[in-house]
């Protein structure tokens, strides 16, 4: 096949979407992935393990040249596991710059975004120190002649990187709990579309998602709310809808909002692509019509670019007429679902077609041979 046919070039195309969207980490943050922080002495314990089981693989039979060697060796790799494991904290963190606005805001009520920032900056420092610790202890150990002083340069070395590990204990053991909270934090895609959830407490929001979701929906929870949200997909024509949940976030009056909370809120203008608004006209509902209705029109007010649909819900307890609305559905029976799923999809396609890697529907894919 000449490398200029539009097949050639349609190939380079569906790689470089397959590199895009395949790996599964690489736009999006998956909070869950974040590694296990091991407890200071832990750190220590593990450096300090390995070293020894490196001096045991020392063989010389000479006493003065053994000692040497197990000493320089003990020092470096106990140097190198503690500078290892903090590095991989930091690269395994994701860059909060990077993030969609989003969830930084969600990262920032969770734990503080600058907290976030200096307490792994402050990982990094120590592990370039544990770096020139180990740098130093060797070169004294070149210079040294007596068997006594190997073995005291080496104990030194690791006092060094003991206190030095110490120092940062409270860093690392609030990075231990910070992961505990980020890890229930919800991660949405950003180059997947996404349907925002909205409306008054108990009015069947993560029962909508669930109805609509292929299989079980994941479990997350915002800094917010004890309340817990449902993370929701479905797929059509390989492209993955997500759905969020919004309890303690979009669902009461703003004006009882602390600074932080609006922060998301603002940033939440960046993640949707639909806002579903849901509305509980049944006789079941707790929040009176006439308040949902005013944080219905809050939502608009604060969300002015993203389009909104309102949806009545419970619709096979529904007795009567209903006010304003754009769908009708009932997650039990079922009645209405397929509609606002087709129209969801309608909306969302009408506007992502010029998306320029997006190929067309009749076209061939690597991945389908
Ligand atoms: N009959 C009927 N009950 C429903 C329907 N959808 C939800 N419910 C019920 O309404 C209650 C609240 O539903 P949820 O989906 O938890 O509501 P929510 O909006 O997620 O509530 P919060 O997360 O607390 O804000 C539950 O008892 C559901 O079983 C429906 O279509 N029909
Ligand atoms: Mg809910």
């Amino acid at each position: 096949m000449p490398v200029n046919s539009p097949h050639a070039l349609l190939m380079i195309e569906v790689q470089y979407r397959g590199g895009v969207h395949g790996g599964s980490c690489l736009a999006s943050v998956e909070w869950r992935s974040i590694p296990t922080v091991l407890y200071p002495q832990e750190i220590l314990d593990k450096a300090f393990g390995r070293a020894s089981s490196q001096a045991d693989l020392v063989e010389d039979p000479d006493k003065y040249h053994r000692v040497r060697k197990q000493m320089t060796r003990m020092v470096q790799s106990a140097c190198d596991v503690a500078t290892k494991t903090l590095n991989s904290y930091v690269s395994r963190w994701p860059s909060l710059n990077a993030l969609p606005e989003f969830d930084q805001a969600l990262v920032d009520a969770a734990v503080g975004c600058d907290d976030y920032k200096k307490n792994l900056a402050s990982l990094q420092w120590a592990a370039e120190r544990s770096q020139r610790i180990s740098g130093e202890a060797q070169s004294k150990i070149l210079r040294l002649r007596e068997i006594d002083g190997f073995h005291k340069a080496r104990r030194h070395a690791y006092g060094r990187l003991a206190s030095i590990i110490d120092q940062i204990s409270p860093q690392i053991l609030w990075l231990g709990e910070a992961r505990d909270v980020l890890r229930k934090l919800p991660s949405t895609d950003p180059l997947e579309p996404c349907i925002v959830v909205a409306g008054s407490p108990n009015v069947g929001k993560s029962a909508l998602i669930r109805a609509l979701s292929s299989g079980e929906p994941q479990v997350a929870s915002y800094p917010f709310t004890t309340k817990q949200l449902h993370l929701g997909h479905f797929t059509h024509r390989r492209r993955v809808y997500q759905m969020v949940d919004t309890p303690g976030l979009l669902d009461r009056p703003m004006l009882e909002r602390n600074q932080i909370e609006m922060q998301a809120i603002a940033a939440l203008e960046h993640l949707g692509d639909v806002l579903l608004f849901l509305i509980d006209w049944t006789d079941e509902a707790t929040t009176p019509i006439s308040e949902q209705e005013r944080l219905l029109e809050e939502v608009r007010g604060l969300l002015s670019d993203r389009r909104v649909l309102v949806v009545s819900t419970k619709l096979d307890l529904l007795e009567g007429d209903v006010g304003e609305e754009d769908h009708r559905i009932s997650s039990i029976s079922g009645e209405g679902l397929e509609e606002l799923r087709v129209n969801l999809i309608e909306i969302i396609d009408a506007d992502r077609v010029d998306d320029p890697l997006s190929l067309p529907e009749h076209w061939p894919r690597e991945d389908e041979r």
